[in-house]
Formats: C-alpha cells, sequence, structure tokens
C-alpha cells in the first residue's frame, strides 16, 4: 500500500503500531481494494485520486499528519459525524474520523465487551488494543460522545487504554433542552481544544472554518445531486469511497478533488454515458454507517444488475446534509448556527427520529430509486428498531425495501447475495 519510493516503516514504528499486525490488515486492505474497486467498469477518471489516497492511507497521509504535528498542529479523531470539525479547524487543528470497518484483535476485544456488540464498536476497540490503526496513535487527543449504549461503555473502557480521550455528552432528544445541552457540550469541546492547542477560537478563525467545511458539504452534495441521472454515471461503491475519504483527508484538497469528480460527470451526465445501462434498477442504502473497508453489501448489489445512487447513513448523506449558516455574526452567533446544523442529523439514537423517514422519502424521490436496502449491523439496537418501522411506511407508500442484518464477517455473503438478487428480480417485475 505505501508509497514504493519511500519507506513509511519508521512512522509505523514511531507509533509504535504492532508492525506484524498493522502489515496484516494492510494486505487485507490492499486486497480488497483490489478486487472490489479496481474490477468496476468504466469509473470516472477523477477516482484517480481517490485510488490514490486509498493507495496511500497509511502512507502520505499519516505523513502529512506527522508533519502537522511537528509543526504544531493538533490530530484530533473522532468517531461521530456530531463532533464539529469547524471547532478543531478553528484552533488550526486536524480532524480525523476513527470509526474502523474491520475485525480486528476479535479475542481481545470480546474478553472487555460481550460477543453481542455491534462490530462497529468491537472493531473501534480492536484496532486500539491490536495498535494497527496510525490514524489513531498520531492522535493529540480523541473524543468519544455518548450516543448508543454500545459506544458509551466501549467509551469508558477506551477513556482507560487512550491518554486523552474526551468524552462528550450528547442530547436524546431534540428539544430546546436538547439543544442547549448540545451547545454547552459543544462550548466545553470548545475549551478543552483551545487548551490542548493553546489557541484561542475568534470569530475570525471560526468563521473560516465554517467556511472550510461547508465548501467539503457543498461538493459531496453536488456529487449526490449529479447520481440522480440514469444511466448513473458513477457508482455507489465510489460515491460511497468519496464518502468515507471526506473523513481523513485534507480539507481543501478533498473539496478540489470532489469538485474535479463532478465537472467530469456533468460531462458525463450531458452525454447520457454511465456505469451501468439506463435502466439498470436503482437502489438506496439506508442505515448504519459503512467505514473502510466495510464495502460488503455494496459490492454485493453492484456485482448484481443493480446501481446504488444515495447512502442514507452518516458516511453519506445523512452526515453531510445542510450547511452551517454562513450569515450568523458573532462567537454566539456562529455557536448556535452550528448547533442548529448538527442537530439536523437524524441518527437513530434521537427519540423520536421521525425526520429520519422523510429525509428517506425525499432521497427516493430525488434519487429516483426503486427499492431501499435497510443496512444494519447486528445488535445495533436503534437502527435495527427503526428499519422495522421505515420498511412498513415505505412498503405502504408503494416503495420496496429488504432488511440486512450483519456484521463484517464474510461468512453471510452468499446467503445475502440470494436475498438481494432476488429483491432486484421483484423490483424488475
Ligand atoms: S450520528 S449513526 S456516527 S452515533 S452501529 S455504534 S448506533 S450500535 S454509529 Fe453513529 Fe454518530 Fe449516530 Fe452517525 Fe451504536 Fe448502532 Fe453500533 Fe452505531
Amino acid at each position: 500500500m505505501s508509497d514504493a519510493t519511500f519507506d513509511y516503516r519508521p512512522l509505523w514504528t514511531d507509533l509504535e503500531l504492532n508492525l506484524e499486525d498493522h502489515d496484516a490488515l494492510l494486505e487485507v486492505l490492499s486486497k480488497t481494494y483490489g478486487d472490489i474497486f479496481m474490477s468496476q467498469k468504466n469509473r470516472p477518471e477523477g477516482m484517480t485520486y481517490f485510488d490514490f489516497v486509498m493507495s496511500e492511507i497509511h502512507g502520505l497521509r499519516i505523513k502529512e499528519l506527522m508533519d502537522a504535528k511537528g509543526n504544531g498542529h493538533k490530530v484530533i479523531g473522532t468517531y461521530c459525524t456530531f463532533v464539529p470539525e469547524e471547532l478543531v479547524l478553528a484552533v488550526d487543528g486536524i480532524m480525523v474520523g476513527l470509526c474502523a470497518g474491520a475485525d480486528f484483535a476479535v479475542d481481545e476485544v470480546e474478553r472487555l465487551l460481550p460477543r453481542n456488540t455491534c462490530a462497529l464498536i468491537k472493531s473501534t476497540l480492536g484496532f486500539k488494543l491490536g495498535r494497527v490503526c496510525p490514524y489513531l496513535e498520531a492522535c493529540d487527543m480523541v473524543i468519544g460522545e455518548n450516543t448508543c449504549d454500545g459506544k458509551k461503555k466501549a467509551y469508558e473502557i477506551l477513556d482507560r487504554l487512550i491518554p486523552n480521550f474526551y468524552a462528550m455528552d450528547m442530547p436524546q432528544m431534540k428539544s430546546s433542552e436538547g439543544k442547549a445541552l448540545l451547545r454547552a457540550e459543544y462550548l466545553k469541546l470548545k475549551e478543552q481544544l483551545e487548551e490542548l492547542s493553546g489557541k484561542k477560537i475568534t470569530p475570525e478563525t471560526l468563521k473560516k472554518a465554517i467556511e472550510t467545511v461547508n465548501g467539503k458539504r457543498r461538493a459531496v452534495q453536488r456529487l449526490a445531486r449529479l447520481r440522480a441521472a440514469d444511466p448513473a454515471p458513477i457508482s455507489g461503491l465510489d460515491s460511497l469511497l468519496v464518502n468515507q475519504v471526506f473523513f481523513y483527508d485534507n480539507p481543501e484538497r478533498f473539496t478540489d478533488s470532489v469538485n474535479n469528480i463532478c465537472d467530469e460527470i456533468e460531462e458525463r451526465v450531458g452525454a447520457d454515458e454511465g456505469v451501468k445501462p439506463k435502466g439498470t434498477t436503482r437502489l438506496l442504502m439506508s442505515g448504519c454507517p459503512m467505514a473502510v473497508p466495510n464495502w460488503k453489501i455494496p459490492a454485493v448489489v453492484e456485482g448484481l444488475n443493480a446501481i446504488i445512487v444515495g447512502e442514507e447513513s452518516c458516511i453519506g448523506e445523512r452526515g453531510s446534509r445542510g450547511c452551517v449558516d454562513e450569515s450568523a455574526e458573532g462567537m454566539e452567533g456562529m455557536v448556535d448556527a452550528i448547533v442548529e446544523r448538527y442537530c439536523e442529523i437524524d441518527c437513530a439514537i434521537f427519540t423520536p427520529n421521525t425526520e429520519r423517514l422523510m429525509h428517506i422519502k425525499n432521497m427516493v424521490k430525488k434519487y429516483r430509486v426503486d427499492g431501499v436496502v435497510l443496512y444494519g449491523l447486528n445488535f445495533c439496537s436503534p437502527y435495527l428498531i427503526e428499519a422495522l418501522d421505515v420498511e412498513k411506511e415505505l412498503e405502504k407508500g408503494g416503495i420496496p425495501a429488504i432488511r440486512i442484518e450483519t456484521d463484517y464477517s464474510q461468512e453471510d455473503t452468499g446467503q445475502i447475495k440470494t436475498r438481494i438478487e432476488a429483491f432486484i428480480e421483484r423490483l424488475s417485475d
């Protein structure tokens, strides 16, 4: 995976990674990526950048982070889209998403967590226990958030394992009290970041940070809109990859690269050019986030006669919907605007969470979806419970849906493929 012209091993040694296991992880990542992404046909040329980012996922980007640390910048790790990147950028920090999408150190993890914990949480802990994630080891501070019960409890363990771990509280309801709690938590986080970095957030630095993060969001929103075209101009897998890279690339470079790909895709749309023929069954993925390298379901779907045209997910539209109001003035006004924007995230940990169904229905319409794949990780009560109602409501509105409950193993791939194949057949009847 590393750049052949540069030896990254000393960096990994400095970060005290478990080199043997890290090599094994890189090999799996490289092979999975090669098998799934490189076998796709007619990809936009702009994907070359994202292929490069993936090939340098533990190489060049880590070097950039370490160089930035050497120049006094702080690296902040997060596990949730509720952590405002705006605050991190406003102290000249670098935010990296740490959500992990592969099983690691499973035996060790299951000594600390029950087996019936969702794969995402187990993976988060496994990457720490196995010392295989250079992003995690490069962090000056890691922020956990009190969202679902599994995460809350796992963070108590991570707090013992990670020297500068910070737990942020979260409301369960989006009432005025809930918003006030989120605001208070963001202000506490602001203080923590200022203390860590030795830099005070000013209205000017916060304004610039808001514009930078909005730029990223606008770029992925533009990409999402272009996927409404039939034939679909980009695969769901490539779009998911762009949304995954959102969480660890340099923000400005990411925005430019997404806009480049959008320019190219606009031409494709104009020329009626797609990655699959016009009329191919169009599916929406909806549910739990899919972190790198969790590409199992999209790979199954797009290996069949279907295309994914949207992700109702935190690594997707749920995470990037809306922007912070740039007309907000002064520190107070900007913090309020940040709270308002983040309160629009319709995570299933909220009760009630009715906006989510409305958003799913909107996405079905916008992207001309034929059916919805409700994706849930085993033991994820928030999304698995909501999936029952979402399925019923969609079917009532004449939109077929299928519920897929799985984990990171490959054992059920064949069975899932059979079910999705039957679902696609049902849609084309
Ligand atoms: S805002 S979705 S990123 S919490 S899959 S760990 S919910 S048991 S990830 Fe999430 Fe923030 Fe919400 Fe988004 Fe728990 Fe479910 Fe596991 Fe989950």
